[in-house]
């Protein structure tokens, strides 16, 4: 698909109706800021909440590097990256779940409930890349496999374990669980309808198949700031009291 660019040295032309390059670019500059943000606000925080925070900072810097090579492998080939985007979310989403665990420690949370997390994370991870990348006549039958652990996870976090801790923490912490559950209930949900809209013969007739990459660029930028925010707030609240 060449109309999308021209390679000439080292920038990529992009043209002025390339609306995923464009969502793209922003996520770049967007996880770039958001990453500054939090590692230039560590100082202000007692010491509990430095690590929360940092893993924010850590989570959108991560995805700000996966951006810019996701931004110039769609502007070379005008194609999905999705190597580069599920290395990005083998990385962050366990990230992810180190942060519930840690601000859940205060109600004495254990390390087993952070494993567990991070091990239907990778499933939900692992099966979503076998139906996109490595076997996707069967993008079905990965698709509910990968989507049965994001409902564990779900569970987990709204009415398992985790969430009995949250209560047993009260205040601003539990506050801050219930927003998170928010994003990964609603948030992380763009992701499945994404890699429907992904799947070839499903919908890709109707949308064309980059629509994809402009709903993971859209849910990326929620759910890594918004998430890295909600933390952020809670650090600030924390440490006034
Ligand atoms: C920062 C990146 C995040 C929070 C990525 C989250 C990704 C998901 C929740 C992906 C979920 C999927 C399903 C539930 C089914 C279809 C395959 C996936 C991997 C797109």
């Amino acid at each position: 698909m060449t109309n999308f660019s021209l390679l000439t040295g080292w920038v990529a032309k992009m043209m002025p109706t390339d609306y995923i390059g464009f969502t793209f670019f922003i996520g770049c500059m967007a996880m770039m800021a958001a990453s500054a943000f939090f590692f230039l606000s560590l100082s202000q925080f007692d010491k509990k909440w430095r690590t929360s925070v940092l893993v924010s900072g850590l989570i959108t810097f991560i995805a700000a590097v996966h951006y810019f090579y996701m931004r110039d492998y769609w502007s070379a080939f005008g194609e999905s990256p999705t190597f580069f985007r599920y290395v990005d979310w083998v990385l962050t989403v366990p990230l992810m779940c180190l942060e519930f665990y840690l601000i859940l420690k205060v109600a004495g949370a254990k390390t087993s409930l952070l494993w567990k997390m991070i091990g239907y994370s990778l499933v939900m991870l692992i099966t979503g890349y076998f139906g996109e990348a490595v076997d996707p006549g069967n993008a079905a039958m990965w698709g509910l496999v990968s989507g049965l652990a994001y409902f564990i996870i779900v569970y987990e976090i709204w009415l398992g374990e985790a969430s009995k801790l949250a209560k047993a923490a009260g205040g601003s912490v539990l506050e801050a669980h219930k927003i998170l559950c928010w994003f990964v209930l609603v948030g992380w949900a763009i992701y499945p309808l994404g890699y429907m809209l992904g799947t070839e013969g499903w919908y890709t007739s109707m949308l064309g198949k980059g629509n994809v990459d402009v709903a993971y660029n859209i849910a990326d930028a929620i759910n890594k700031i918004g998430f890295g925010l909600v933390i952020y707030n809670l650090a600030v609240k924390s440490s006034k009291d």
